[in-house]
């Protein structure tokens, strides 16, 4: 099935809302096939936002990336980096919609309490990025056949 990555951020820790947040993709029936707590390292924050590094922000966001760990979830499911990052909203959290992560958890552009893959290339870079292959697991879910149809199970799993 589908694998993605989401970083619950330092801003989530500290606020204390990791376990909503981990509750949301827990009862949309997403399945975690790894979870660690981590403190992000300079190397990290580089590649990882790479694609950021020239704008103005980057200090800031790289600050409040170190200012506490963070939670790395590798998330699975049929479809999963798309449904994820539905569920997540929009960058920035003020026009994220009621219902998303950041339209109820948070205010900010920056501080919005998680990160997720936004297409399944990226999924599987970032997933190696946080996790070696011995801290995902495979293990038979008891519900599948009661979460998805016999014609997604075809497709997905
Ligand atoms: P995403 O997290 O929704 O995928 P990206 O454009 O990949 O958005 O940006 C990565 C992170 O950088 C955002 O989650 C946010 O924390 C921060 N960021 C993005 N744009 C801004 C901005 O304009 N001001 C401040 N922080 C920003
Ligand atoms: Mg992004």
């Amino acid at each position: 099935m589908e694998r993605t990555l989401i970083l619950i951020k330092p801003n989530a820790l500290q606020r204390g809302i990791v376990g909503d947040i981990i509750t949301r993709f827990e009862r949309k029936g997403l399945r975690l096939a790894g979870m660690k707590m981590l403190f992000m390292t300079d190397e990290l924050v580089a590649e990882h936002y790479a694609h950021l590094v020239e704008r103005p922000f980057f200090p800031y966001l790289k600050a409040s990336m170190q200012a506490a760990p963070l939670i790395a979830c590798c998330l699975e499911g049929a479809e999963a980096v798309e449904t994820v990052r539905l569920m997540v909203g929009v960058t920035n959290s003020r026009k994220a919609l009621p219902g998303t992560i950041r339209g109820d958890f948070s205010m900010s552009g920056e501080q919005n309490v998680v990160h997720a893959s936004d297409s399944v290339e990226n999924a599987l870079v970032e997933i190696n990025r946080f996790f070696n292959p011995a801290e995902l697991y495979d293990y038979e879910s008891a519900v599948t056949r009661f979460e998805y149809g016999g014609e997604e199970s075809q497709k997905y799993m």
